[in-house]
């Protein structure tokens, strides 16, 4: 299919996933602009262009997006941060990509996350529809971001789609990622589909690959044809599970157990 002309707007490139999409997809043809707010750290690749700025910054953020063909919204505050520190960069910066995509009427490829389902014990199979269980205000933060693109496609018909990443690392790191680990040829896949598939609406899509100890199912990725070809299945000798009782009880892992103060679960009886 060919590749569109104009280029296609990359939040987060400096980030680990950011670096990663944007040597992937120049190397597929793709025109990138990036930003960030910190320095692009590699070198850049061809037609790529870099612009360091803020997502705060309103009229920055819709500068960047004239002219695109697409935003790929993956910038964001990562980790256990608190409200406050999400303000800016994940409530306020994702506002900003959608109203940069109404003005621009393109669509989002929006980076949500597993920690908007994250207090769901592990072993539950959940489909997209199932309620949100954050597990951190980062969590809350994803939802909000699931919550505007429902938005912006209710009122204004701008597609998009949230791809609700699981663990995306080279390999998996521990036991929870033989159930939520994404390699990264498969998120390349996933964010290319996700630009090139004709329609897709609101779309959700579980960001993991075809591991056997999945949670999760149903979801929107046959509306764009992806199939993930990876599995973490093979690194399941080399992991137990090990240490908190808390982390080790629900999907989100370790950000479940940030901060957790009830103290039954501490001492490993359930609820
Ligand atoms: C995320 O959203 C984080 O960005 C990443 O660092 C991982 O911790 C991942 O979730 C995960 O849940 O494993």
């Amino acid at each position: 299919m060919a590749l569109p002309t104009e280029p296609v707007l990359l939040t987060g490139a400096s980030g680990k996933l950011g670096r990663c999409l944007s040597k992937c997809l120049a190397e597929r043809g793709w025109r990138l602009r990036l930003t960030d707010i910190a320095a692009y750290p590699d070198p850049l690749p061809p037609l790529a262009e870099f612009t360091e700025a803020n997502l705060d910054d309103h009229a920055t953020m819709l500068r960047l997006a004239e002219g695109c063909a697409a935003i790929i919204h993956f910038g964001a505050l990562v980790e256990y941060g608190t409200f406050e520190t999400m303000i800016g960069p994940n409530l306020r910066g994702t506002f900003h990509m959608f109203e940069a995509a109404l003005r621009e009427r393109i669509r989002v490829v929006y980076a949500s996350s597993n920690h908007v389902i994250g207090f769901y014990e592990r072993g539950t199979t959940l489909d997209r529809d199932h309620p949100y269980r954050p597990d951190s205000f980062y969590g809350v933060s994803k939802v909000f971001g699931e919550m505007v693109a429902r938005l912006y496609w209710d009122k204004h018909g701008i597609e998009s789609v949230s791809l609700r990443i699981g663990s995306c690392y080279p390999e998996p790191q521990d036991e929870r990622m033989l159930a939520t680990w994404l390699s990264y040829d498969d998120l390349v896949n996933l964010v290319e589909r996700s630009l090139l598939a004709e329609s897709v609406e609101c779309s959700i899509i579980w960001g993991a690959s075809n591991n056997k100890a999945s949670w999760w199912r149903n979801d929107d990725r046959t509306r764009i044809g992806w199939h993930p070809k990876d599995s973490a299945d093979a690194w399941s000798p080399r992991f137990s599970k090990s240490g908190d009782c808390v982390a080790n009880r629900f999907q989100g892992g370790a950000f479940s157990a940030v901060d957790y103060s009830i103290a039954a679960d501490r001492r490993g009886t359930h609820r």
